[in-house]
């Protein structure tokens, strides 16, 4: 309510101002001091031309304020094997891009100068001129073209996956607004899943009565080996999703109806990279702000923030919806022996849902009838299958 009245009062002081400058307009009329003249005169192009170079100077400012400002927000030193090639190939687009700009703007802004209109200056005419289109066309394309097959190149790289290499299958499955992780146990082979299938336990909607799917297991938070490549297969139960693990320079889309993919190897544990120079760094800032903002929390009457400590994530990278901005999930990467000790007491999903559907003994002994009907159908789900 205070945002539409502001927004209102915003709207009237514009149309005061617009009035006034009218009124002012009109008094003006008559007055032979002033030059009321429609047709720009060679003061006005001056001044119109020297504003150009006005505009081109807080580019540039803005542009270097903005690299020391924030220069040192994007990401830091990538968590995965392929990241350097991701990260080689922004930095050289950032380069090109930041020549180019450069350079255009100083030419386009230094000739709306140099050709600003001046009293009988007439412009030449001249309908084209190949050369230059030529040459304007050309450079472009090349550079673009290089840039593009380059790109392709390290795509490629990073999204090819040997069949017969020996990688880690896990399933990334996103729904509104949760990530659940699902690992294909010790016969690393995903059992079949269906979104006909979701009830209760089986919140993936896993084929109970597939053979692969009898050692697999779910779990909230994403465990995964340093050194060890893993295969991501992702799914999505309801809307696009995009699974992005920006330390691992990893993201893709989660699209209902069909799997798709994306493999990395981890090079730094989460213990290892919490000691990386730059995180030591950027945390103990964090926890300044922190610090700051508790005593001001405590002042007021409320509890202290918790100091931070840094996690890889998973998060959602595609406007999915209300929560969107919370759908997250923690990734821990272990030496390959905690992964070991972690994988060791995983409870398999056929397992749970089996727990889930027994019946609740009863004070007479028997069996409520609720828990019967839910067990039924989870029955002739998996047979339909
Ligand atoms: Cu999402």
């Amino acid at each position: 309510m205070t945002s539409l009245l502001v927004i209102i009062v915003l709207v009237l002081l514009a149309v005061a101002i617009w009035q006034l400058t009218k009124i002012f307009d009109l008094t003006q009329v008559g007055n032979s001091s002033t030059n009321d003249s429609q047709i720009a005169n060679d003061n006005d192009n001056n001044v119109q031309g020297y504003l150009m170079f006005g505009f081109l100077a807080f580019i540039y400012i803005f542009t270097i304020y903005g690299l020391i400002r924030w220069g040192d927000l994007p990401l830091h030193t990538p968590a995965s094997e392929h990241g350097s090639d991701v990260d080689t190939l922004m930095n050289i687009t950032w380069v090109l891009i930041f020549i180019v700009q450069a350079v255009t703007q100083v030419l386009l802004h230094f000739f709306a100068f140099k050709y600003r209109g001046k009293k009988d200056q007439k412009a030449t005419f001249f309908a084209d001129n190949n050369k230059l289109e030529a040459i304007w066309s050309s450079i472009p394309a090349v550079v673009l073209a290089g840039l593009i097959l380059y790109g392709l190149y390290a795509w490629n790289n990073i999204m090819f996956v040997d069949e017969d290499e020996d990688v880690i299958v896990i399933e990334l499955y996103a729904q509104q607004f949760k990530w659940t992780a699902r690992y294909a146990g010790a016969d690393n082979v995903l059992g079949k899943a269906n979104v006909r299938l979701i009830d209760g336990v089986n919140a993936v909607g896993m084929d109970l009565s597939d053979p692969n799917a009898q050692d697999d297991f779910v779990t909230s938070e994403l465990h995964i080996p340093k050194g060890k490549k893993v295969l991501f297969k992702l799914r999505s139960q309801d809307v696009l999703h995009s699974a992005y693990m920006p330390h691992f320079r990893a993201q893709m889309n989660c699209v209902p109806g069909m799997v798709t993919q994306f493999a990395f190897t981890p090079v730094y544990t989460t213990a290892e990279y919490r000691e990386l120079p730059f995180m030591v760094e950027k945390v103990s800032r964090i926890n300044e702000l922190r610090t700051k903002k508790s005593a001001d929390l405590v002042a007021a009457g409320n509890t202290a923030l918790d100091p931070y400590t840094f996690d890889y994530l998973l998060l959602c990278n595609k406007i999915c919806g209300a929560s969107h901005y919370n759908m997250q999930m923690k990734i821990v990467v272990d030496t390959p022996e905690e992964y070991k000790a972690w994988l060791s007491d995983k409870v398999a999903l056929v397992k749970e849902v089996k727990a889930s559907n027994e019946p609740a003994p009863a004070a007479d002994g028997s069996a409520s009838d609720s828990i019967a009907v839910s067990s039924d159908t989870v029955a002739s789900k998996v047979a339909m299958k």
